[in-house]
This record gives C-alpha cells, sequence and structure tokens, in this order.
C-alpha cells in the first residue's frame, strides 16, 4: 500500500541551495519511497528567529510504503548525514527536513504531529507547496491556494525554477 507524503525543505548555512538540492536527490533513495514532485528553490526571510541568514526553503511530495514514524525516522537520518546540529530552538541549520502531511492523517504523539502544526501560516512552507499541490487540503486548515494566499507578504521570493 502506497502512501503520498509531503516534506519541507530548508537550509541557511554553508551553501543552502546545493544541501536542498541534494536533499532532494536523497529522498528518491529512501527505502520504499520515490520522489514523485520538487518545487522550486525559493529564498525566504528567516521566521522565528531573525538574527540569522535567509534561508532556501522547497517542499517535496513522495509516495511511499514506510509509515510516518518510518518515514520520519529517515528523513532525520538524512538531516545527520548532512552535518545537521541543534544548538536551539529555531537555530541556522545546514538541512531541516520537515514532515508536513501523511495522507490527510492527523497524529498527535510525542515524536510526531501531523499536520505539521504551523504550515498552515508559513509562507516558506504554503508558497512552494501551492507551486506542486495547489488543491491539497490541510487537514483542519483548509486548502493550500487560498493558505498561501494569506502569506505573499512573508519575504518568500522565487529562486530557480525546477530542472526536472
Ligand atoms: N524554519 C524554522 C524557523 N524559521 N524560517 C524560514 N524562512 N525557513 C525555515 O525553514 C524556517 C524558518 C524552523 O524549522
Ligand atoms: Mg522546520
Ligand atoms: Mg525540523
Amino acid at each position: 500500500m502506497t502512501h503520498r507524503a509531503f516534506i519541507a525543505l530548508g537550509s541557511n548555512l554553508r551553501d543552502p541551495a546545493d544541501e536542498v538540492t541534494r536533499a532532494f536527490a536523497e529522498l528518491n533513495t529512501l527505502a520504499d519511497t520515490r520522489l514523485i514532485r520538487r518545487s522550486s528553490l525559493y529564498r525566504t526571510a528567516p521566521v522565528g528567529y531573525d538574527n540569522q541568514p535567509d534561508f532556501i526553503n522547497a517542499v517535496a511530495e513522495v509516495e511511499t510504503s514506510l509509515s510516518p514514524l518510518a518515514l520520519l525516522r529517515a528523513i532525520l537520518h538524512l538531516e545527520n548525514l548532512h552535518g545537521r546540529e541543534r544548538p536551539f530552538p529555531n537555530a541556522p541549520r545546514v538541512l531541516d527536513l520537515d514532515l508536513l502531511l501523511y495522507d490527510q492523517l492527523s497524529v498527535n504523539s510525542v515524536e510526531l504531529t501531523l499536520p505539521h502544526p504551523r504550515m498552515h501560516e508559513r509562507g516558506f512552507v504554503l508558497l512552494p507547496l501551492a507551486e506542486i499541490a495547489p488543491d491539497l487540503e490541510i487537514p483542519g486548515h483548509g486548502l493550500v491556494a487560498n493558505l498561501a494566499q494569506h502569506c505573499i507578504d512573508q519575504g518568500v521570493v522565487l529562486l530557480e525554477e525546477p530542472s526536472a
């Protein structure tokens, strides 16, 4: 049984565009997981902790037969392979991979919350997501295209068209 999941990618250390571009390819190498679609790269102003470099953000759609927790652990492993460190909340990072949605599942556990709890208000997630899945419903919040319209003044700038 395959499932459809969306993953947010973000980086603001080292060479952020390269980190994110390599992470797209690495998602396609995860067990029982296939990269279906990738958004363009976006340059985005930092949210939450202002005194840090701009981010490169993007969103990926994958098809997977991993469980939500197995997929989460697999993407956290990819973060670690990129040398991710966690000195304090919202700190600059070489690679952040957040599981946004898994089918239309709602989950509230210690390890995982679905949908991702802040995705419905974040332009750096919603604008890339609206590019690849405007008609997607975020359980409890509504359509991606509508939510994205409220975020157009959040400093999210299209950087690059996807190469494939
Ligand atoms: N991630 C955060 C906090 N703030 N701001 C931008 N622009 N992009 C991010 O990916 C981001 C953020 C926590 O994960
Ligand atoms: Mg994050
Ligand atoms: Mg994260």
